[in-house]
Formats: structure tokens, sequence, C-alpha cells
């Protein structure tokens, strides 16, 4: 398992449509293999393919308490089949988007539908963080972020601040 570099923000493959995946092979497991050891090492409960740069339909998620009890999630083209009216605020944070935090309203709870890595569908209802984390995460394979829910000015403000420091890294300054 590898730790692979995370892509941050303003790349613009975090803007990428990601492709569905058609055959779970071995290099699709390894790509599971190296997003969970990401995530965990990052630490977050949650990753999309393309924050390590590959624009597949993947995403990888944990949401357990425990760190000694790892629950990992491997989720191969993952949608939202249903969600519910009732709407729910929390406060987000991206791995994309580092030490940036703010609240997202969002539906409550959602029932997605997934591939797991031994090629079975899988329907299952999700609330709480779950709800939020799998909706974060289906956004991303659509090229969206969170930042994309707040107020215009609040993202221009976040734009301009990872833009600085994009070109800062670049200048070597
Ligand atoms: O997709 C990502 O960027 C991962 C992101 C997922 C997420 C978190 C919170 C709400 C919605 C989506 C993260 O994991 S950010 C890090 C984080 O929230 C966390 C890290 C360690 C322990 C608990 C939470
Ligand atoms: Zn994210």
């Amino acid at each position: 398992m590898t730790i692979r570099p995370l892509v941050i923000l303003p790349d613009p493959k975090l803007r990428l449509v990601s492709e569905p995946v058609k055959e779970i092979t071995d290099e699709i497991r390894k790509l599971a293999d190296d997003m969970l050891e990401t995530m965990y090492d990052a630490p977050g409960v949650g990753l999309a393919a393309i924050q390590i740069g590959v624009p597949l339909r993947v995403v990888t998620m944990d949401v357990s308490k425990s760190e000694s009890e790892h629950q990992p999630l491997v989720l191969i083209n993952p949608e939202v089949t249903w969600a519910s009216e009732e709407k729910r605020v929390y406060e987000e944070g991206c791995l994309s988007i580092p030490e940036y935090y703010e609240e997202v309203e969002r539906p409550d709870r959602v029932r997605f539908r997934y591939m797991n890595l031994n090629g079975e569908i899988v329907e299952q209802d999700a609330e709480a963080l779950m709800a939020t984390c799998v909706q974060h995460e289906i956004d991303h394979l659509n090229g969206v972020l969170f930042i994309d829910h707040l107020s215009k000015l609040k993202r221009d403000r976040v734009m301009t601040k990872f833009k600085k420091a994009a070109k800062r890294e670049t200048s070597g300054a």
C-alpha cells in the first residue's frame, strides 16, 4: 500500500467529472488500497480517487469512531438513490482544501448504491456523518467541492487564498 500525494485546490483536476469503473481489476484493488492508506494517513473520513489524481468513480470511507477498529468501505460507481426532504447542517472539511472548515446544508439522510470490490451491488442507508460524507465524496466524482455549497463571497475568498499559496509555492517564496 502506498500513501499518494493529495491534489490540492486550485488544481483543475478537482473539477473533472470522473469516469465509471467498467471492471474490478487488480489495478482498481491497488487503487482502493492506496486510497485507504492515504485517507487514514491524512487523516480523513473519506477520499475520492480524483483527490489523488485518478479520475475514476472510486470512493473510500471510514466514519467509525474507533481508531483501533477500522471499518473501511470502498464504493465503486456510487450514486444517491434517495435523499430526505429534511436537511442537516454539518461542519465540513476537505483534504484538498486543508485547514478550511465551514457549515454546509445537505439532505439529512440518504440511500446510496455502489459496487463493492467483490463486484456485488450494495444499497445502504446513511445518516449523520456518513450521509454528509457520502454526499461530499459523490460531489468530488462530479467535480463539485463543498465550497460550491457556500456563498460566492466565501468561495471567492477561499479560492484567492489557495491561489496565492500555490503561486508562492511555485515561485519558491
Ligand atoms: O473528501 C474529503 O476531502 C475528506 C473529508 C470528508 C468529509 C469530512 C467531513 C464532512 C464531510 C466530508 C475529510 O475527511 S476532512 C477530515 C475530517 O473531517 C476528519 C479527520 C479526522 C477525523 C475526523 C474527521
Ligand atoms: Zn473533499
